[in-house]
C-alpha cells in the first residue's frame, strides 16, 4: 500500500511544521483503488474545475431561495477572488485564512478560492463569539479573515491580529479580475482545512486535513452509503463552518456534479419548505432538528427525499421509528468527528438496524477496546477505535496522543458491537453514569424517555448522591400540550422502569423549557452536570 504524497506547495510551511510529528499519526488505510490519488492534486480543480472541464458548467451547483449558481459561475467567481487573494492581499500558498459566514455561495465561493490559491481554509462556526474566534485565529496564525459583513461585530480582535475583509469588498474587487485562474498545484497531502473542534474543556483543537482527505471522504463514505448522482439535491443544516456540513453540502455534491441548497438560517421549518421547494433528495441534519420537523410537516411534500442522514449525536430509535412513520424513509445514522473529517460508521437501506450507528464505512475500520487498548469480543462495552484512510492531525496539540492511540483513533466513545458486527452507541466516555457501582448509558436512558408521548427532547446526567455516588437525573422538555407535575414525572419514571433495566430508570426529573445545545447539535452534558455539581453544593 503506498499512502498518496506529493511535493509540497506551501511556501509558508507553518501548518506542516506543527503537524504532530510521524510516530504520532493514526496509522493510515489506503488499499483501495479509489484512494491512489496522483502526487499533486487541488482539491478545487477536483471538485470545482472538473464539473466545467467535463461540461457540466451550466449544470446548477449552488440553489438559494434567490438564485441559482452554476457549476461555470462558481468557477468564475472563485477564480476571480482566488486573484484577488494572491494579487492584492498577499496570499502565499500556506497562509491560513479565516472564513467567518452562514453557509451562502458567497461563503462556498470563498472556500473554493482559498484552496485554489494553496491556502489553507480555518472556517469558523456563525455562533462562535469574539473569544473563542480569537482563540483560533492565534492558534491557527491567520494571516487573512473574509468575513459575512452581518457577521463582522465578532471578529474585531481578530483585526488587531490580521486584516479582516468583507465579503462584500471581495466581490467588489473581484469584479475586475479575470474569470481564469492557474491553481497552485498543491501536493495531494497538503493541508487545505483546519477544522476547529469546540471541546468542552480546554482551548479548542484544530484537526488539520490534507487535500486527499477531503476526496478520500468523498470516495469512501458518500460513495460506499449514499449512492447518489447528478441529479441529487442536497440540504440541511450543519454550517460548511463544521466538516459534517462541508461534506454534505459542498464536498459531496461537488464530487459528482449535483446540486445543494444553501439555507442561512436553517431551523426545521425553513429546512422543510426547502425540501419541498428545490426537490431535495437528500436532507443532513442532527437528530434533535430530526425530531422538532415532525409535527411541522402538516401539508407539505417530501416525496423527493432519498436520504436522511442523521449526525452528531445518536439518532434515538423512538426518533428513527416516528420519522419513518411520518415519510416511509429510514433515516440513516452515521458517527463522524472532526478529528476523521467526516462519517466512519453508518448504514443505509436494507442494511440500517434501527437503534445501531451501523458498521464501519467502506475503507474504514473499527474496534472496541478495553482500558488498556485489548480487543474486546462482541458484546463488550469498550472504547471506539477507528482508522481509514482519514484521521487525526491536531495542529500543535498534546492531546494528539490522547486521540491517537497505537495507531487508532479513539474518539471518546462507549460502543457494543454485536455479533453480526453492527456498532451500538452507549454514551460518550466521559458520560457514562456510574450509580451505585453499575455503569448506565444516559443516552439509552433519554431513548427509552423519548418514546413517552409527553417527551419532545430530554437529557440524562449524572447528579451527586449520599448514598449511591451518582442517580441518572433527567431534564425534560415536554411536547406540545402537557404541563408539569409530581404525577407526570413518577410516571415518567414508571414509563423508563418498564423498558429498560429498572436500576438504570431517572431517580430525578426536572422539567425545563429547553436544553443546552452546541451549534452542531450537541447537547452539552456537562454544562447539566456543573447545575448539579452547583445545586450539591449549596
Ligand atoms: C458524537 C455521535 C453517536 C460522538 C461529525 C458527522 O459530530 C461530528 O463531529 P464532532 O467533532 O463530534 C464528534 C463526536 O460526536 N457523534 C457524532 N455523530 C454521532 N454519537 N452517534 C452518532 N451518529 O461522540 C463523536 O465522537 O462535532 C459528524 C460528520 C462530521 C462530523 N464532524
Amino acid at each position: 500500500m503506498t499512502i498518496p504524497t506529493g511535493k509540497t506547495a506551501h511556501v509558508d510551511a507553518f501548518v506542516r511544521d506543527h503537524l504532530p510529528s510521524k510516530d504520532a499519526w493514526p496509522d493510515l488505510l489506503f488499499e483501495l483503488p479509489e484512494l491512489a490519488y496522483p502526487s499533486q492534486v487541488n482539491v478545487a480543480s477536483e471538485l470545482l474545475d472538473a464539473q466545467v472541464i467535463a461540461g457540466r458548467g451550466d449544470a446548477p451547483c449552488l440553489v438559494t431561495d434567490v438564485e441559482v449558481w452554476s457549476y461555470g459561475r462558481l468557477y468564475e467567481e472563485s477564480n476571480r477572488i482566488a486573484a484577488v487573494l494572491v494579487d492584492e492581499l498577499g496570499l502565499v500558498p500556506g497562509n491560513r485564512v479565516l472564513l467567518r459566514a452562514p453557509n451562502t455561495p458567497s461563503m462556498v465561493a470563498s472556500w473554493m478560492a482559498v484552496a485554489k490559491a494553496g491556502g489553507v481554509v480555518v472556517a469558523t462556526m456563525p455562533l462562535l463569539r469574539r473569544r473563542e474566534i480569537e482563540l483560533i485565529a492565534e492558534k491557527a496564525r491567520v494571516e487573512l479573515a473574509l468575513c459575512d459583513a452581518r457577521l463582522s461585530e465578532e471578529i474585531a480582535p481578530v483585526a488587531a491580529l490580521t486584516r479582516v475583509v468583507t465579503f462584500e469588498e471581495l466581490s467588489r474587487r473581484a469584479k475586475t479580475r479575470p474569470p481564469h485562474f492557474a491553481n497552485v498545484a498543491t501536493a495531494v497531502d497538503d493541508p487545505v482545512l483546519i477544522a476547529f473542534t469546540s471541546g468542552t474543556t480546554g482551548p479548542p483543537k484544530g484537526c488539520v486535513h490534507f487535500h486527499r482527505d477531503l476526496l478520500a471522504s468523498a470516495d469512501t463514505f458518500f460513495k460506499g452509503t449514499l449512492p447518489c448522482d447528478a441529479r441529487d439535491v442536497f440540504t440541511g443544516s450543519p454550517p460548511v463552518a463544521f466538516t459534517f456540513g462541508l461534506g454534505m453540502h459542498v464536498v459531496f455534491p461537488m464530487r459528482i456534479g449535483a446540486s445543494t441548497v444553501l439555507i442561512e438560517k436553517p431551523s426545521p421549518e425553513a429546512m422543510i419548505e426547502s425540501v419541498a421547494r428545490h426537490r431535495v433528495s437528500v436532507l443532513s441534519t442532527a437528530p434533535t432538528a430530526y425530531r422538532a420537523m415532525l409535527p411541522l410537516f402538516r401539508s407539505k411534500d417530501l416525496s423527493s427525499l432519498r436520504h436522511c442522514v442523521s449526525a452528531g449525536e445518536t439518532l434515538p430509535l423512538p426518533t428513527a421509528q416516528a420519522w419513518q412513520e411520518a415519510t416511509g424513509l429510514r433515516a440513516i445514522d452515521g458517527i463522524g468527528s472532526t478529528e476523521m473529517f467526516h462519517i466512519f460508521i453508518s448504514a443505509a437501506g436494507k442494511d440500517i438496524r434501527m437503534g445501531a450507528t451501523g458498521k464501519p464505512v467502506y475503507g474504514y475500520e473499527a474496534q472496541v477496546f478495553d482500558d488498556s487498548l485489548n480487543p474486546l469480543p462482541p458484546g463488550s462495552i469498550g472504547r471506539l477505535g477507528v482508522r481509514g484512510p482519514t484521521g487525526c492531525r491536531y495542529l500543535d496539540d498534546e492531546r494528539q496522543k490522547e486521540y491517537v492511540r497505537n495507531g487508532w483513533n479513539f474518539t471518546g466513545d462507549a460502543y457494543l458491537v454485536d455479533e453480526d458486527g453492527y456498532f451500538w452507541f452507549q454514551a460518550r466516555v466521559d458520560d457514562m453514569i456510574i450509580s451505585a457501582g453499575y455503569n448506565i448509558s444516559g443516552p439509552e436512558v433519554e431513548e427509552a424517555l423519548l418514546a413517552h408521548d409527553a417527551v419532545a427532547d430530554c437529557a440524562c446526567v449524572a447528579s451527586p448522591d449520599p448514598d449511591r455516588g451518582n442517580v441518572v437525573k433527567a431534564f425534560i422538555v415536554l411536547a406540545g400540550r402537557h404541563t408539569p407535575s409530581e404525577d407526570l414525572a413518577k410516571e415518567l419514571k414508571q414509563f423508563v422502569k418498564a423498558r429498560i433495566a429498572p436500576y438504570k430508570y431517572p431517580r430525578k426529573v426536572a422539567f425545563v423549557t429547553s436544553l443546552p445545545r452546541t451549534e452542531t447539535g450537541k447537547i452539552q452534558r456537562f454544562k447539566l452536570r456543573q447545575l448539579e455539581a452547583e445545586w450539591k453544593n449549596q
